[in-house]
């Protein structure tokens, strides 16, 4: 049996889970905001990381279903969360470019929105920058999610299509500036040039910046010192459970 076949069958028998990665509000050292990755535990394979089963997902058009599968629970954590009285909490999706080109995208978000009756600014849409070559596509998709209230993050930023005019023409909330440029910011400086670039373009548009796969205590320095506005990585917390990121980072 193929692991296409397993992941067809990963919802049903319960074996996807979110786990959550906190992102680091540099003004008050606390988690602003969670994204959402997917962990998938099978009874044959065990674990298998999301670098080999996203691949497949898209391939075979499963990430639909599990993309859908992602949105509605977070969407449930948002309510358990507001339930337990935590309210105003985050939570970033990763959307795929093929769950982007799926036409019942925005209604499907929207009936979960109303499902659980959470607020659209808990959500966060981080999308890549694949999607922003078919303007006249993408820019009317985007505005019907901004204006439900959702916010948009560009992932990967600077990796694959870094046309500045579609940070003119679309909607965005958010820049992540990529793992690969954070990686060696200290003893290359050409990636801190270009990391440091980023946070004044994206401050000057008035974007939110974040910067993710913040390894080590210096490079959260060099990023606070440049004025990145949010810190993703290992040095604060790898993606961890719910129950653990309660423990963690939710308690008062
Ligand atoms: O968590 P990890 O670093 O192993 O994730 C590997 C890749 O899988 C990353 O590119 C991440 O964006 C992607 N990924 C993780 N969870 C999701 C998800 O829910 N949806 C989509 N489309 N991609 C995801
Ligand atoms: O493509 P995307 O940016 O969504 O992928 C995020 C991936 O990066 C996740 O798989 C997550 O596990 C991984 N990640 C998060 N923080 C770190 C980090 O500090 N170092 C490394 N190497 N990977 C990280
Ligand atoms: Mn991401
Ligand atoms: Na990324």
């Amino acid at each position: 049996v193929t692991l296409e076949t397993h992941l067809r069958r990963a919802i049903d028998r319960g074996e996807l889970t979110l786990y959550y990665q906190p992102q680091i509000d540099v003004r008050t050292g606390k988690a602003a905001s969670f994204e959402a990755l997917l962990r998938w535990k099978n009874t044959e394979f065990g674990w298998i990381s999301p670098g080999v089963f996203i691949p497949i997902a898209e391939d075979t058009g499963l990430i639909v279903s599990i993309g859908n599968w992602v949105i509605e629970n977070a969407c449930k954590q948002i309510k358990s969360w507001n339930d337990k009285g935590i309210m105003g909490i985050r939570i970033a999706i990763n959307i795929s470019p093929k769950q982007f080109q799926q036409p019942n995208l925005v209604s499907f978000i929207q009936s979960m929105i109303n499902k659980y009756s959470i607020q659209p600014t808990s959500l966060e849409i981080e999308i890549t920058e694949g999607i922003m070559r078919d303007m006249k596509e993408t820019i009317p998709l985007l505005r019907k999610l901004k204006d439900l209230g959702l916010l948009i993050s560009v992932d990967d930023f600077g990796t694959e299509y870094s046309s500045l005019n579609y940070l003119k023409r679309f909607p965005l909330d958010c820049l992540k500036i990529d793992q690969s440029f954070i990686k060696e910011i200290l003893d290359d400086d050409k990636d801190a040039a270009i990391t440091s670039t980023i946070i004044h373009l994206g401050r000057s548009l008035g974007l939110e910046v974040i910067a993710e796969g913040v390894e080590r205590k210096e490079q959260a320095e060099f990023l606070i010192q440049a004025g990145c506005h949010k810190i993703q990585g290992f040095y604060y917390s790898e993606p961890i459970p719910p129950a653990l990121l309660e423990d963690r980072f939710l308690t008062f």
